[in-house]
């Protein structure tokens, strides 16, 4: 990273110099010291902690070593699935996430304009009872729908919905449909689960990945299974328009044409039924509506799919035959963040299907393995009261078959904007940065002017804090408890390695102490965090104390709600839909169907996002030891496409789309197609209060056009397209023009 901009002395010193070791070790003594309750340091108070994770959602377990008070290393912990001792590079440097010296210590009331960055510390006692009666204003003259809340997946998410559903409101935003909403719906409508579990074992011998880049956009665990099955030999085969590091390791690279990875599994799907490749005894018994989809996917040709992909159809046709040849230790992943345009839904639904075909059902997928056990105990609480306001984002109405709680967020975005179909007058937001994470950032903005009340909970000023009304500072993650995370037969423990630093406060403190403000108490009933772990493992017979220790208990799984001998699948017919009634009753095609997306015009470049293994989106470009590992981020072009315009390696462009215009300098680069260009997410932030990241980059958030996937609801990433013109001005200054949003 060329620039780094530092407010106290000794951090410049330790970035430009020092590992993470000595970081740990240089910081001045600031207000950590050592959690002493977990029995397992020595008299000193050093030692190592169990914890886990959460520089991103995948929740790695973590060996935390604690030295004279401080956290000095991490290390993953070999007990944790999703770690098995292995941390990735955002895991490594949780320690500068801790220790960072633009944490929020205190509570903040803004005092000048919104945007301004001006804030004054308050008390929490100050700062909650202001959050309680703005939120009480709002509901008694709007109702309680005028309150917006959002927040992205984590351990205390449960308590924030407590806030949300007992305060009264159905406006919830969530991270899915910025994210893989059209994975979760396609196979909620395939096998009546949102994701099910893959298994990498020693016979998987073909992995088709459609733009799934695991060595960059990194699930440590799931990452370690692609390299051992890579380094046992199972053929890799890649599409991405762009040659990421994943394409390096696969076995082959296709530079498929965004937006028409539809058409390429279509014709997977015609030839495996048309030539019979398919497993006949398994599709007979397990699965509903073949006639349908044969019938569907008849015209569909590998020719037909070549002239939109800009795949030869002899690979397709081979590509087909490797696949059945290779059932059923085969795997068509479906991705993660697979909402890149309107059509991922039936992209998403095709894929599913394809390993439904070959029968790899327990073979290669399984009932997902995920975090749902439901031997955990829980506070007693009463039921929410019933809302009848609509959601604002047109869940279930206009997106029937989106699940209520997931809702599409870039669309309550828009109606916050439309005041359709009713006045939005306050958002709660936490563990999130909406204003970089959603398409189109100066509509959020305007959304956010629209508001008379908002309020954030992060631990450092983001963007979307920066332009909040009240910041309040929760703990990070080695200074707090969470709830327990019920993975498979254990349940883990997120525990404070160090004290909280300043004021701040876990989110099962702040939560209860904002539901006891708005007379919710009675859906917190717990002391403090300790009291709510003790009560979540009363039915496993395990003391806190020992879980403290160990870092996790044995808990025995209880079965899935699906899984019985004659309902294997929690579909409406038991088995896995080829053809979805549901999706049928509602308007929609039962099976897959070509949908062709929007094409680029003359001169327009598709604009392609994608996670870098030392960033974690929006909320990790601030931490000193990952921004040195990162470079001075720069849009990629290609070559031949560079030299017609006149371009070189950091030349600067101005980029420009339908919504918004950014200067970036280039990388000139054969890695990506010519119709594409690529950006990295995570730059061009808007807060000040992020002394490291500010200044650093444009964000392609400016430029992102809002589509959404009209049934799954996700919105489509790869759909925007932008221009780009050769500039002298070396600078991304427009970019961070100030912007005050009003008094
Ligand atoms: N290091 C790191 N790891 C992460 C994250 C992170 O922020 N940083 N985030 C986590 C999260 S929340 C998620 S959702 C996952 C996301 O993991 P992935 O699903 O792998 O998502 P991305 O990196 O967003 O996009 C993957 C690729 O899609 C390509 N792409 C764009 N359009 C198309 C298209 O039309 N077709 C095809 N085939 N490819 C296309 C892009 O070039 C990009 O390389 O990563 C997780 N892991
Ligand atoms: N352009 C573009 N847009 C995208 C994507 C993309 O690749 N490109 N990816 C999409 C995807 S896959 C996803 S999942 C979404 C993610 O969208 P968001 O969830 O909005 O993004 P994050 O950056 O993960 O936000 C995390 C926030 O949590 C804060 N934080 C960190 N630790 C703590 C903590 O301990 N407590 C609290 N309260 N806050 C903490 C961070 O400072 C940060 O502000 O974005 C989507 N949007
Ligand atoms: S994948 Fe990396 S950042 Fe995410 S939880 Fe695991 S170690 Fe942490
Ligand atoms: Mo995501």
């Amino acid at each position: 990273m060329t620039k780094t901009i530092s407010r106290r002395d000794f951090l410049k010193i330790s970035a430009a110099s020092v590992g993470a070791l000595a970081v740990g070790q240089m910081l001045p003594p600031m207000v950590a010291k050592a959690a002493k309750e977990s029995g397992v340091l020595n008299a000193a108070g050093d030692g190592v902690i169990s914890t886990m994770c959460e520089m991103c959602v995948w929740r790695c377990g973590v060996l935390a070593k604690i030295k004279d008070g401080r956290v000095v290393k991490l290390d993953g912990n070999p007990e944790h699935p999703h770690s098995n001792g292995n941390l990735c590079p955002r895991g490594q440097s949780g320690l500068m996430n801790t220790y960072d010296p633009d944490r929020v210590l205190t509570p903040l009331i803004r005092v000048g304009k919104r945007g301004e960055g001006k804030f004054r510390e308050a008390s929490w006692e100050e700062a909650l009872d202001l959050v309680a009666s703005k939120m009480t204003e709002i509901k008694n003259k709007y109702g309680a729908e005028a309150m917006v809340f959002s927040s992205t997946h984590n351990l205390s998410q449960p308590l924030f919905e407590n806030l949300l559903y007992a305060f009264g409101s159905p406006n919830y935003g969530t991270q899915r449909s910025l994210c893989f909403n059209a994975m979760i719906v396609a196979n909620t409508m395939t096998y009546g689960m949102e994701e099910p579990a893959r298994i990498y074992d020693d016979k998987l011998k073909y992995i088709l990945l459609t733009g799934r880049n695991l060595l960059e956009a990194i699930s440590t665990s799931e990452t370690s299974d692609l390299s051992h099955a890579i380094d046992r030999g199972a053929k890799v085969v890649y599409l991405d328009p762009r040659y990421t590091k994943t394409a390096s390791k696969a076995t082959e690279w296709l530079p498929i044409k965004p937006g028409n990875d539809l058409a390429f599994h279509l014709a997977l799907l015609h030839i495996i039924i048309g030539e019979k490749l398919y497993n006949r005894s398994f599709v007979e018994k397990n699965t509903v509506g073949f006639d349908e989809l044969k019938k569907e996917v008849s015209r569909y040709t590998p020719e037909w799919a070549a002239a939109l992909t800009g795949i030869p159809a002899e690979t397709i046709t081979r590509i087909a035959h490797e696949f059945a040849d290779a059932a059923p230790h085969a795997l068509a992943h479906n991705g993660w963040r697979t909402s890149n345009f309107v059509n991922s839904f039936h992209t998403q639904r095709a894929i599913s299907i394809l390993n439904a075909l070959i029968g790899n059902w327990d073979i290669v997928l399984t009932e997902g393995g995920g975090e749902e056990s439901g031997t955990l105990g829980a506070p007693p609480q009463p039921a929410y009261p019933r809302v009848s306001a609509l959601r604002l984002d047109g869940v279930p109405w206009k997106y029937p078959v989106v699940p209520f709680k997931i809702g599409v967020f870039q669309e309550l975005r828009d109606n916050i904007v439309s005041g359709d179909p009713y006045q939005a007058h306050g958002w709660f937001i936490s563990r999130q940065n909406p204003i970089m994470s959603i398409p189109d950032r100066s509509k959020t903005l305007e959304a956010f002017g629209k508001l008379d009340f908002i309020v954030t909970v992060d631990i450092v000023l983001n963007d979307t804090a920066w332009f909040s009304d009240v910041v309040l500072p929760e703990a990070s993650y080695l200074e707090r408890y969470d709830p327990l995370l019920p993975f498979g037969d254990k349940v883990f423990l997120r525990q404070p390695v160090i004290e909280p630093q300043g004021q701040a406060k876990s989110a099962l403190w702040i939560y209860k102490q904002l539901g006891e403000r708005l007379g919710l108490s009675d859906y917190f009933q717990y002391e403090d965090e300790e009291d709510y772990i003790r009560q979540q493992l009363k039915p496993l017979g395990v003391t806190l104390e020992e879980v403290k220790a160990k870092g996790y208990a044995e808990a025995p799984e209880t079965p899935h709600a699906g899984e019985s001998a004659e309902k294997r699948w929690n579909t409406p017919s038991g088995k896995i839909e080829l053809f979805s009634d549901t999706l049928a009753k509602v308007g929609f095609s039962g099976v897959p169907t070509w949908d062709e997306p929007p094409q680029p015009a003359e001169g327009q470049f598709y604009l392609l996002t994608g996670k870098v293994a030392q960033s974690t989106q929006f909320g990790t470009q601030n931490n000193q030891l990952l921004n040195k590992y990162s470079d001075e981020p720069r849009m990629w072009i290609n070559a031949q496409v560079a030299a017609k315009l006149d371009l070189a390696t950091d030349d600067w462009v101005e980029v420009t789309s339908e919504v918004g215009q950014i200067h970036i300098p280039v990388l000139v680069t054969q890695a990506i197609r010519s119709d594409c260009v690529f950006m990295t997410p995570g730059y061009g932030h808007l807060s000040k209060g992020l002394t490291t990241a500010y200044g650093v980059g444009a964000s392609d958030s400016v430029l992102h056009v809002t589509y959404t996937d009209p049934i799954s609801g996700g919105q489509a990433l790869s759909q925007t397209f932008v221009t780009v013109k050769k500039v002298e001005d070396a600078s991304n200054a427009e970019t961070l023009k100030p912007l005050y949003l009003g008094e």
